[in-house]
């Protein structure tokens, strides 16, 4: 046996990692909307304003070369507060227990700044199941938090840091309390890596995503990630949680609402899947679906998940390929469906690993309904 050439093992790596693809010989034939697709609101244009602003991202359209989602089409969860004087020179006062209070500029942070990413960011109001349009990714560049708190070092006794923006708006909003403060602990932000972001995708932040800095938590849901960064605190294990992380509280999945910032559980992204579009397909001349999904969250990476498409059925286990890198990057899976008649159906996945948490599919959060009418 002659030992493989370099050649011949470059080849076998790329076979392995390569995907199986069942579709490579079949012919695309239509998407298939998901129901309640038709009522959908217009895709990647903010609507309304301040704390009622929003811009939905389509979903259906990643693909694997573009999972960065470009930042005219990132979701948007309240928008430039109109009380937010943009000439004003921008300063973040380090303040609390700390020893030396601190006022830090832009360019402090600038010099700190390192890119990171790219990471998913989801609104933990993410709720709607005709598009799910409000979770997006991406790069970005920032000074990590623990490097700016070495520019005044906590007293011994700070536990906790509480993250401050701006969010006074001049008119009442209809869904959601003015007030932006997040409290954690030094350690969770340093594990997660958090930065106080300049830029994303490569530029400045644009106004709605928090110019000039906001707060970016990987794994984190948004509402953590403050915006309109003008405030950081150092506190103990006595601090009340803030008006944010009351109104949060059941969206972060806490039991009831904590008094103490020390009683709220993190609020990081589980395990979670969805599925983002439907395709029908002619494969071996038969009509064939494939279901492409995103998968995110949680602590390691998912490599294989549960679908099923009613609750009649049992769970089907398939492979995430290719297998994602990262926890805190949306990945995309896809899965052949062969539907035995046409009907109403109601996809949902789970871990294929019991002793995976995953809060959000344990409620079917993420479930979609599609009618299909050939099989
Ligand atoms: N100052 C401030 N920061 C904020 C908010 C806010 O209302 N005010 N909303 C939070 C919520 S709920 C989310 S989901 C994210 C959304 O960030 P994006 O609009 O850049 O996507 O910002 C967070 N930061
Ligand atoms: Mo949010």
């Amino acid at each position: 046996m002659t030992s493989p050439s370099r050649r011949d093992f470059l080849r076998l790596c790329t076979a392995a990692i390569a995907c199986p693809d069942p579709f490579a010989t079949g012919r695309y034939l239509d998407a298939v909307p998901f129901s309640g697709a038709d009522r959908n609101p217009p895709f990647h244009r903010l609507i309304d304003a301040g704390l009622d602003a929003r811009l939905y991202t389509d979903l259906s359209a990643l693909t694997p070369e573009a999972l960065v989602t470009p930042t005219n089409r990132f979701f948007v969860r309240t928008g430039f507060p109109d009380l937010l004087d943009p000439r004003a020179p921008w300063s973040i006062r380090v303040s609390g227990l700390v020893k030396q209070p601190l006022t830090l500029s832009l360019r402090d942070l600038e010099a700190l700044a390192r890119p990171a990413g790219p990471f998913v960011t989801e609104c933990a109001g993410n709720n709607d199941p005709a598009n799910f349009g409000l979770i997006s990714a991406a790069r970005w560049s920032g000074a990590p938090i623990a490097d700016v708190l070495k520019k005044t070092p906590p007293l011994p006794r700070a536990t906790r840091v509480m993250i401050s923006g701006f969010d006074r708006h001049s008119r009442t909003a209809a869904s959601s309390l003015p007030g932006a403060s997040w409290i954690f602990t030094l350690e969770q932000l340093e594990s997660a890596g958090a930065i106080l972001a300049t830029h994303m995708n490569g530029e400045p932040l644009r106004r709605d995503h928090g110019w000039p800095v906001r707060l970016l938590v990987p794994g984190w849901y948004g509402c953590a990630c403050i915006k309109w960064v003008d405030e950081i605190t150092l506190v103990d294990d006595t601090a009340p949680v803030t008006s944010q992380m009351k109104e949060f509280a059941a969206r972060t999945h806490q039991k009831g609402v904590p008094a103490l910032a020390k009683e709220y559980a993190p609020a990081s992204m589980d395990l979670a899947a969805v599925p983002v579009r439907i395709e029908k397909w002619r494969v071996d001349d038969r009509i064939t679906y494939r279901v492409v999904g995103i998968v995110w969250g949680g602590t390691t990476t998912a490599t294989r998940l549960r679908i099923r498409f009613r609750a009649s059925e049992p769970f089907q286990s398939f492979e995430v390929c290719p297998r994602p890198a990262t926890p805190f990057q949306w990945t995309l899976w896809s899965y052949l469906w062969r539907p035995t008649a046409p009907g109403q159906y109601q996809i949902v996945l789970k871990p294929d690993d019991p002793a995976v948490s995953s809060w959000r599919l344990d409620l079917y959060f993420y479930a979609r309904q599609v009618w299909i009418d050939e099989v």
